[in-house]
């Protein structure tokens, strides 16, 4: 196979990402929390979820994405903090400086994580290794904060590469030693697996990438369709993706003023689930998941507050809908009027493509919400954005605003 062949001085492709990043920023900013279990996200009597923890949390099974309370239940004498988010926007802009440094060729992957490629950058700066390391170096002296860093000669390996020994983590992984150590490892590691495709490979008796670099070509994609050839492929250590320099989209966001001001929940609830449904379309469309949910609302007086929610990374019309009217009810309380009301969607995060909806067409104990969504989305396509809909978006029409 063609990439088993190349030698190390191909491997010119970096990812680098920021260990237990949130967490780290709040040990940064108050010292007395080094070493300490740290949980992001909020009170714990509230209804939100973690968006990290520090690696001290990890140890007691605290994990991004689990409610609040059961991280308390999980490590009762964790110090909880409220999410910051101006803080790590600002030192991510400054980990991303140090990195543009070496190449223009990089992309942000998300607020803690980039690929570059440094090819054209050897004559420069050395070799990528090098680059890798002082990378690294300058992140914890100059930042203060740990980077891992994985190195290989394409975007998948070099992922699992810096993965693989977070904390602080620095590995290269070479051509020739890819297949060997991709064999045990399990198939969840594959770009693209997650829970749910996990288990049905499971289910073909796939449970380690060996398993499927032994399968004949063809064989994964007779049975579940064009990801088998993926899956397959990066099992074999191949991945075409380039580095595609640029940044992605931060946040995706719809508001409106009223012809005249309201207090009518049952219609802001209705409009807010419309937009849901509008911004999860397009984050769909662009293969995005988003775990920040802001809600926006300025009243009559000019006032104006927002609020905001972590939340797992998804792109459900459902999950997002109820997410921003759960924050409206405690928000808002029916006065004074608004004038605007706005939802806007952050961290947005490369969606597992492969985990939305069945990949496996006798696997239905009926429709979830991310296949009505699909089939929503097609209807849109074909016949236009007005003729489907949720039920809980209809009476929004009633009071249809001028502007939209
Ligand atoms: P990650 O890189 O996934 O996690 P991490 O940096 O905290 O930990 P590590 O990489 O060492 O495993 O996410 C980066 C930041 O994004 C994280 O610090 C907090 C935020 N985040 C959320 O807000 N919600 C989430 O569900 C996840 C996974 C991350
Ligand atoms: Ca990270």
């Amino acid at each position: 196979m063609d990439n088993c062949n190349l030698t190390a001085e191909t491997c010119s492709i970096i990812h680098c990402d920021l260990d237990a990043f949130y967490a780290s920023v709040e040990q940064r900013e108050n010292p007395s929390l080094q070493g300490k279990p740290v949980v992001v996200g909020g009170d714990p009597r509230s209804r939100g979820v973690v968006a990290t923890c520090s690696y001290e949390a990890r140890r007691y099974g605290v994990k991004s994405a689990m409610p609040l309370a059961q991280a308390q239940r999980l490590c009762p004498h964790a110090v909880f903090l409220p999410v910051a988010r101006q803080r790590y926007q600002e030192a991510s802009r400054q980990v991303f400086a140090i990195m543009a440094d070496y190449t223009p060729m990089m992309e942000i992957l998300s607020i803690d994580e980039a690929f570059l490629d440094v090819a054209s950058s050897l004559s420069l700066f050395g070799t990528p290794e090098g680059i890798g390391r002082t990378i690294k170096k300058r992140v914890e002296k100059e930042l203060n904060l740990k980077i891992s860093v994985g190195i290989s000669y394409n975007k998948f390996l070099a992922k699992l590469a810096s993965q693989l020994d977070k904390p602080d983590g620095f590995r290269v992984i070479k051509a020739d030693e890819a297949l060997a150590l991709l064999r045990p490892l399990p198939v969840q590691h594959l770009w693209g697996v997650g829970e749910k495709t996990g288990r049905e490979l499971d289910r073909l008796g796939l449970y380690h990438i060996g398993d499927i670099q032994d399968l004949p070509e063809g064989w994964l994609a007779d049975k579940i369709g064009s990801a088998g050839k993926l899956f397959w492929e990066l099992a074999r250590g191949i991945d075409p993706r380039p580095v595609t320099p640029g940044r992605q989209r931060k946040s995706l966001g719809r508001e409106v003023t009223f012809a005249a001001d309201t207090a009518d929940i049952n219609y802001l609830k209705d409009l807010l689930n419309r937009f849901a449904a509008e911004l999860c379309g397009k984050l769909r469309q662009n293969g995005l998941d988003t775990s920040t949910v802001t809600v926006k609302i300025k009243y009559n007086n000019f006032a104006a507050i927002s609020r905001s929610r972590t939340i797992s990374p998804g792109n459900s019309d459902m999950l997002i809908g109820e997410t921003a009217t759960d924050i409206l009810q405690d928000a808002y309380h029916g006065y004074p009027p608004l004038r605007l009301i706005g939802l806007s969607l952050g961290r947005l995060t490369p969606a597992p493509a492969l985990e939305q909806g069945s990949l496996f067409a006798n696997d239905s104990a009926g429709p979830d919400d991310n296949e009505i969504d699909r089939v929503m989305d097609g209807i849109r396509q074909r016949f236009g954005s007005e003729v489907i809909g949720r039920a809980n978006t209809l009476t929004w029409k009633k009071h249809r605003p001028p502007n939209l």
